[in-house]
């Protein structure tokens, strides 16, 4: 390989590369996207860095230094012996333990575990802590089961996870299906299976080590980016119509900074549908909504019925006219001709608040359109974000208080932001946030890899 390429050179090698990607990972099209899209920013950064391709450094990135899956066996309420699939994917420890959350969902399989797991790393990067990357979760569906069924599902997975994660070696937290409640069972059987009271796990309620603004911090890091972006870019949140997906832990929070910083809420959904509110949702509603989903565990649709401005549809909310995007719910929500749509309806920037929300076909339609894009792994980056400092806290045995860790998420965001207009600047154009913020994940990893030699 000569030390220097051109243009054409890069696309062969990209192609070359996602061949053999595509090849050893056999039926996980979620990994193999993930890894296109960061593979499509970094060849052409690396174009004139030969040490990069001679230590085949990117060939090492896309392959998870460890993945374990084992059985979780549990009895229902019923009496009934029920067996689910759960894994742990160590994807890099390069800059630090292995670190991202768990997912119970009934689509979880390896595939999507490891697209995530790869996220992961860049992001962690990206908060500037010292977090390697990690997913893990399991097959299980938590719709229906009583809290006392979660409760032994959940010391079941504990019962195999404890051999695997240590707050020095890999630290969980949660996910789509795991919040507050699942921390807490977890924790407790970790505690009891080790005798030992550590910062095993993050999201952990405030009475047992848990840092405030954690809940809230991926939320609402969602949209400080957003208005970062906005700001960047000479405009302002305020005023601005935002269609939010989920209704979730994510989706509500960034509902509700929406709120606090000027801006109008005007979709939440679920996997039922959307409800649309045009005046804007109100804190009273959120809150509401936040208690439906997060606590009573019902359908985001009852919402409709309970106010009298609010109305409920199937689908998704992308046709709904606004001026930013918000998907908070899962992978792969936004596809190409939503993407046109919104772009036809006048939506000015997009925030991935959840992991790759967006089909490789919207992200390419939205970069077309200089529809202003902010990529999962910065938006989001947030949640890890005070995940970090959560393990800070514990390992020094404080806890600081909100007004600070408030101060240090907002720092945090406007840090990864600066990070993605470095390596993302562009003399014409709006920024490139997702080559910026693939590349400013990128640099450390790597560099931490070339120092290990082969490893
Ligand atoms: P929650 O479990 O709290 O909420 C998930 C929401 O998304 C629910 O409204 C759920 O609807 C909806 N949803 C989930 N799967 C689907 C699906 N297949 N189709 C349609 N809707 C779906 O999860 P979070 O809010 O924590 O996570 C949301 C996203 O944010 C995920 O992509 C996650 O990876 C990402 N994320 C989360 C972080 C965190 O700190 N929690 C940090 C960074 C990223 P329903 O109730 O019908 O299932
Ligand atoms: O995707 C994510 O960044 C998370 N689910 C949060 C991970 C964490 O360790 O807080």
């Amino acid at each position: 390989m000569s030390k220097t390429h051109s243009g054409t050179k890069t696309q062969e090698y990209l192609e070359r590369y996602m061949e053999g990607v595509t090849k050893r990972n056999p039926g996980q099209p979620e990994f193999v996207q993930a890894v296109y899209e960061v593979a499509s920013t970094i060849f052409p950064y690396i174009a004139d860095k030969p040490q990069y391709h001679e230590s085949q450094i990117l060939e090492r990135m896309a392959e998870p230094e460890r993945v374990i899956s084992f059985r979780v066996p549990w009895t229902d309420d019923n009496g009934n012996i029920r067996t689910n699939r759960g894994w742990r994917v160590q994807f890099n420890s390069a800059i630090g333990p292995y670190k991202g959350g768990l997912r119970f969902h009934p689509s979880v399989n390896e595939s999507i575990l490891k697209f995530l797991g790869f996220e992961q790393t860049f992001k962690n990067s990206l908060t500037g802590l010292p977090m390697g990357g990690g997913k893990g979760g399991a097959n299980f569906n938590p719709k229906g089961k009583s809290d006392n069924e979660v409760m032994r599902f959940c010391q079941s997975f504990m019962s195999e996870l404890v051999r695997h994660i240590g707050p020095d070696t890999d630290v969980p937290a949660g996910d789509i299906g795991v919040g507050g409640r699942e921390i807490g069972y977890m924790f407790g059987q970790y505690k009891r299976m080790t005798n030992s009271f550590v910062g095993v796990l993050t999201g952990k309620g405030l009475e047992f080590g848990g840092s405030k603004m954690r809940t809230e911090a991926t939320g609402y890091g969602a949209i400080f980016f957003l208005r970062n972006m906005l700001v960047q870019h000479k405009d302002t949140i305020e005023g601005k119509k935002v269609l939010i997906s989920g209704s979730g832990n994510v989706a509500t929070h960034a509902a509700e900074k929406c709120l606090q910083l000027g801006a109008l809420p005007l979709t939440l959904s679920d996997s039922g549908g959307f409800v649309h509110c045009s005046d804007g949702f109100t804190q009273e509603q959120i809150d509401w909504i936040k208690d439906l989903k997060g606590v009573r565990r019902g359908r985001i649709s009852e919402a409709a019925d309970e106010f009298s401005n609010v109305t409920f549809h199937e689908g998704r909310p992308w046709n709904v006219e606004a001026d930013c995007a918000v998907p908070s719910a899962t992978q792969n929500e936004v596809n190409a001709e939503e993407a046109a749509a919104m772009i036809k309806n006048g939506v000015k920037a997009i925030a991935e608040a959840a992991n790759m929300p967006c089909e490789q076909g919207a992200v390419d339609a939205f970069m077309d359109a200089k529809v202003l894009f902010g990529p999962a792994k910065a938006v989001n980056a947030g949640g890890v974000g005070v995940s970090g400092l959560e393990m800070s806290q514990n390992s020094a045995r404080i806890s600081w208080d909100e007004d600070e860790l408030r101060r240090l998420l907002e720092n945090m965001m406007r840090d990864i932001h600066d990070s993605c207009v470095e390596f993302g600047g562009n003399s014409e154009g709006p920024i490139n946030y997702l080559a910026g913020s693939n590349i400013a994940g990128f640099v450390k990893v790597a560099d931490a890899m070339m120092s290990y030699g082969h490893v």
